[in-house]
């Protein structure tokens, strides 16, 4: 019976992580916009994050400027590893972020869970 648990519990995750992968519709990548020596983006957090994949500029100040809809205590955290970031976001206020991004590469960020996910692409 045990087995049985187990054998579904990893089917389903398998199931979660093919539509994960593949069937999620890719969002499109929107560049931060540049203003002098800083740049911003506008990053709504509701069942997700819109826009999904944001595009900053190598070696300029950044700021992210979160601004959470939701409710649920699934994205009231963020974390962006790469840039040693953990915050936990206030429901409709702007909370910004500020980022350097002096590495050109993508970098993942993730609700408090590891549920959510949206990427920052440095360039
Ligand atoms: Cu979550």
């Amino acid at each position: 019976m045990t087995e049985l648990i187990v054998l579904l519990g990893s089917l389903s995750s398998i199931a979660l992580i093919i539509w994960w992968f593949f069937m999620k519709p890719d969002t499109e990548v929107v560049a931060a916009t540049v203003n002098g020596n800083e740049q911003t983006v506008n990053i709504i957090v509701s069942g997700g994050y819109t826009p999904h994949k944001i595009l900053l500029q190598k070696d300029i100040p950044a700021k992210l400027i979160f601004n959470r809809k939701d409710a649920s205590s699934c994205l009231e955290e963020v974390i962006l590893p790469d840039f040693g970031v953990q915050r936990k976001l206030p429901v409709n206020q702007d909370l910004t972020i500020e980022v350097k991004p002096d590495k050109a590469g993508r970098f993942t960020y993730s609700c408090g869970m590891h549920m959510f996910f949206g990427e920052v692409i440095v360039k």
